[in-house]
C-alpha cells in the first residue's frame, strides 16, 4: 500500500511524463511542417509515445499498490520554436528537469522506507541517464552542424537511422 505522501509524489510525476509527452508531440508537430525534417519529426512522436507509455506505467502502479492514480489537467505546451537547435535545447532541459523529479521521488521512497515503490523507481533512474544521454549528444551534434544545411541534412538523417535501429534492439 502507498501512503498519501507517495501517492501524491507518483501523481506529480504523472503529470510530469503527461506534459513531456505533450511537449514533444508539440515538437513533432513543429518539426513536421518545417521542410525535409522527417527524422526529427518521427523522433518526436516516438519520444512523445514513450512518454505516454511512461505516465501509464506510473498509473497502473499506484492503483495497483491499493492508491488512486489521478490523470492530470495540463497546460499547451510550446508550440513554435527558434531553430532546430531551440528545439533540442528544450528536450535536454526537459529531460534534465524530469531527472531531478525522479530522483526527489527516490529520496522520498527511501526517507519513507517504501522499499517497492524505490524498487519501481530503478526503471526511471536508468531511463532516465539514457535519454539525458541522447539529449546531449544531439545537442553536440547541433552544435558542430551550426548553420550548415548539409550537416543537419546529415543530422536529420542519422536520427531517423538512429530510432530505426532502437526499433529492433531486443526489448529489457
Ligand atoms: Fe519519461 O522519460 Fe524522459 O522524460
Amino acid at each position: 500500500m502507498v501512503t498519501k505522501s507517495i501517492q501524491d509524489a507518483l501523481n506529480k510525476q504523472v503529470c510530469m511524463e503527461a506534459e513531456s509527452s505533450q511537449a514533444y508531440l508539440a515538437m513533432a508537430a513543429w518539426a513536421e511542417i518545417q521542410p525535409g525534417l522527417e527524422g526529427i519529426t518521427n523522433f518526436f512522436y516516438q519520444q512523445s509515445d514513450e512518454e505516454r507509455m511512461h505516465m501509464l506505467k506510473l498509473i497502473r502502479y499506484i492503483n495497483e499498490r491499493g492508491g488512486q492514480a489521478l490523470v492530470p489537467a495540463i497546460e499547451q505546451p510550446m508550440v513554435s520554436f527558434k531553430s532546430i537547435k531551440h528545439v533540442f535545447d528544450e528536450f535536454l532541459q526537459h529531460e534534465l528537469k524530469v531527472s531531478s523529479s525522479i530522483n526527489e521521488l527516490v529520496h522520498l521512497s527511501l526517507a519513507e522506507k517504501d522499499y517497492a515503490t524505490h524498487n519501481f523507481l530503478q526503471w526511471y533512474v536508468n531511463e532516465q541517464m539514457e535519454e539525458e544521454r541522447v539529449a546531449r549528444n544531439l545537442n553536440d551534434k547541433l552544435t558542430l552542424v551550426g548553420d550548415d544545411k548539409g550537416g543537419l541534412y546529415l543530422f536529420d538523417r542519422d536520427i531517423l537511422n538512429l530510432r530505426a535501429k532502437q526499433a529492433v534492439a531486443p526489448a529489457e
